[in-house]
């Protein structure tokens, strides 16, 4: 199990406190300024193990910096604490992304992340919650990470913590039935603590979403559902603040975030093959180039 890195928490906290007092337009820059971070951890540590899921990683990553950074009530130090908010990453795939925030977060030393998928790392290519500390679930297998998230919603109501559940499902994801109960059981349950985001990248593996099997409209599919449906901008930090806060109607929240895959970087952005394409020296270069 690898373990709190405290000189990380402490600048985590310097940043949130930040955030807490800045205007918008700083809170923007500072936010912005982290994920170009993240993504550039993302490409480092995918180049150097020869696989991962650049794509993704890098549609999810403002979401993740935004959740982690400003919006959790968690304490990186103390990963189990009671009532703390739980995140979930549904897309399992994007574990590089995740791994870089939970380090630049504290949960462990940013040093490990050069391990990514090595032999006998704890980073392995999908998140394992007995090895990492802040992974609330095992994921990987597309379609459990909602079901788990409604569990754990369900369990805050009854212990009446007050905790908030996060989850991130990618768009393809969604073409999993479990999703779709999931949904149902949350709003028969009036799980007004649940936030289902959605990364609305319209990639898949091999192709579109909407040429594999659409999935549009999805916001009044959600709604259908029973869901408070909330569509942004998924790279406007503003506008993800806002679509995370709690629920006022009594119903899960489901945010369609729009997304482009391979947010950041020109040549990768909005390309099928990227999905789980390994950049070359060249590429990484010009990457952390654009990423500087
Ligand atoms: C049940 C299951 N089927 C297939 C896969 C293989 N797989 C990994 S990622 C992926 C595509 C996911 O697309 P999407 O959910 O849109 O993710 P993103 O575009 O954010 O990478 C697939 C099919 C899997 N992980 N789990
Ligand atoms: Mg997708």
């Amino acid at each position: 199990m690898l373990t709190t890195d405290s000189r990380q928490v402490e600048d985590w906290r310097e940043l949130r406190a930040r955030l807490t007092a800045s205007a918008p337009a700083e809170r923007s820059r500072l936010l912005a300024d982290t994920a170009r971070r993240t993504r550039r951890s993302v490409v480092q540590m995918i180049s150097k193990a020869g696989q991962g899921h650049i794509g993704g990683d890098l549609s999810v990553t403002d979401i993740l910096t935004t959740l982690f950074a400003y919006t959790l009530r968690i304490d990186p130090a103390q990963p189990d604490l009671a009532g703390r908010d739980r995140f979930i990453l549904s897309k399992g795939h994007c574990a590089a992304a995740l791994y870089s925030t939970l380090a630049f977060t504290g949960y462990f030393s940013p040093a490990a992340l050069s391990t990514f998928m090595a032999p006998l790392s704890e980073l392995n290519g999908h998140p394992n919650r007995n090895k990492i500390p802040g992974v609330e679930t095992n994921t990987g297998p597309l379609g459990h990470g909602l079901p788990v998230a409604v569990g754990q919603a369900v369990a805050a109501k009854l212990t009446r913590s007050g905790a908030r559940v996060f989850v991130v499902m990618g768009d393809g994801e969604m073409q999993e039935g479990s999703n779709w109960e999931a949904l149902m059981a949350a709003s028969h349950f009036g799980l007004d603590n649940l936030v289902a985001i959605v990364d609305r990248n319209r990639l898949q593996q091999g192709a579109r979403t909407e040429d594999t099997n659409a999935l549009d409209p999805l916001d009044e599919r959600l709604a259908a559902f029973g869901c408070e449906v909330r569509e942004i901008d998924g790279h406007d930090y503003d506008a993800l603040i806002d679509a995370f806060r709690p629920s006022t109607t009594g119903k899960p929240v489901a945010i369609v975030a729009n997304t482009t895959k391979g947010k950041g970087i020109s040549f990768i952005e909005d390309r099928v093959e990227w999905h789980h394409k390994v950049p070359s020296a060249e590429q990484v270069e010009l990457a952390l180039e654009e990423l500087a």
